[in-house]
């Protein structure tokens, strides 16, 4: 009886991280040449949302954003993921900070 609960748990453990991941949108932004590809990011509202960031430039960059309060080093040739929302409608814009100039972004909630 035991043994059966400790296995009901197991999968019932092993659904819902399924269902998290499944449910937990996927987002790709490319860095190229010191820009973000694309610029505008548009993610569903009120949704906790993954960003997959592949740098595709030799040089490591820095994702940062004052209003989504995320900042992280993605390395040359490398990927991160970063973790947002779940983000109120608006506009959230992001930079590299190792290339302010060029490097600007913004998503999009809606
Ligand atoms: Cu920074």
């Amino acid at each position: 009886m035991k043994k059966i609960t400790t296995y009901s748990l197991l999968v019932a453990i092993l659904i819902f991280t399924q269902y998290v991941s499944a449910a937990t949108p996927i987002i790709e932004i490319r860095i190229r040449d010191h820009l973000f590809y694309p610029a505008e990011v548009v993610i569903p509202a009120n949704v906790k949302v993954k960003l997959l960031v592949i740098n595709q430039d030799p040089t490591p960059e820095e994702f940062e954003s004052y209003e989504l309060n995320r900042e992280k080093v993605i390395v040359g040739n490398g990927k991160a993921i970063i973790f947002v929302g779940p983000l109120d409608p608006g506009e959230y814009p992001f930079f590299g900070e190792f290339n302010m100039s060029t490097a600007l972004g913004k998503i999009i909630a809606e």
